[in-house]
């Protein structure tokens, strides 16, 4: 077993020999150049934790890692190009560097690149690589599209919060550390068990990422701060927010989030003196 740090230098090494640039460039360059911005490679990095967890060696699964990270940066692309998002990893978005078709196709050609690393792992494996990742991917559609929708609703429960972060983020985590345990052929049990310890994580980064979201800091986060409020996105924060807040602060805060689009320092500020400086800290 490695540090995280040296998995993500594996990882990372694996990347750079990775060359998708071949023609249309137009179509490639842009694959190479969001795969080159690098990240955190979380989800790959789980997956290799995963393979050495059953007691095989990590390189094994460096082709199911590599899916997992190609794949990521695909939903990267359009969930950037959804939103409108000028900055991803610090850098512009691939929408935003070249074009809204370029960033469509780019994204549609690395679902597919994502599945063909599947093909360099035997029958037996590649069937269950290939069955978790197809319904993983039906999955973060159904759940960016409850994001969508909570958009223009206010009455989003947090239950129903928690199951859009569960299939937007948390099941594609959980399905990175399951295909570790896939390629190590384990057991059934265990390759379940580990993709449950992989959907609490994906959770518990999500309600990180929202709160990094208004209150991270714009030097390090990467992306634009603030870029979920502006959306009115119905993130934990400001569903707390609601909650924690008198009625008077609630019509305030629904007020802000009905006017779209509008300077996010006000939701921002008004869901830090709810949640932050006042009833929330003392809860
Ligand atoms: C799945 C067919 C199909 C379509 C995609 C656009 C879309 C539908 C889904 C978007 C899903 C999405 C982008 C969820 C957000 C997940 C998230 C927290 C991303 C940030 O992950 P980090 O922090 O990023 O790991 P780095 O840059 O470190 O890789």
């Amino acid at each position: 077993m490695h540090s995280v740090a040296e998995y993500q230098q594996i990882i990372a090494s694996h990347f750079s020999a990775i060359n998708t640039l071949k023609e249309p460039k137009n179509l490639y360059e842009p694959i190479q150049y969001i795969l080159a911005l690098g990240g955190k490679r979380m989800r790959p990095v789980l997956t290799l934790m995963a393979a050495e967890v059953f007691d095989t060696p990590y390189e094994k699964a460096l082709h199911a890692a590599t899916a997992v990270e190609v794949f990521h940066n695909f939903s990267l692309i359009h969930d950037d190009i959804m939103d409108d998002a000028p900055l991803r990893r610090g850098k512009e978005t691939v929408h935003e560097k070249w074009d809204l078709n370029t960033g469509i196709l780019s994204g549609d050609a690395m679902l597919i690149l994502a599945y063909q690393y599947f093909e360099n792992y035997e029958p037996q494996v590649f069937q269950q690589l290939a069955k978790i990742f197809s319904k993983t991917a039906l999955e973060v559609c159904e759940g960016q599209q409850y994001d969508v929708d909570f958009e223009t609703r206010d009455d989003v429960t947090i239950p129903e919060y928690l199951k859009m972060i569960e299939y937007k983020t948390a099941v594609l985590v959980a399905a990175a550390m399951k295909m570790g345990a896939i390629v190590a052929e384990t057991s059934t049990e265990n390759a379940d068990l580990i993709y449950d310890f992989g959907l609490n994580l994906g959770i518990a980064f999500q309600l990180q990422d929202d709160f990094l979201d208004a209150f991270g800091d714009p030097a390090t986060f990467g992306k634009q701060v603030g870029g979920d409020i502006i959306e009115n996105k119905k993130t934990y924060l400001y569903l707390k927010a609601l909650e924690f807040g008198t009625a008077e602060e609630r019509e305030q805060l629904l007020h802000l989030f009905s006017i779209q689009p509008t300077d996010n320092t006000d939701k921002i500020a008004s869901i830090k003196r709810i949640f932050v400086d006042t009833k929330a800290a003392s809860a």
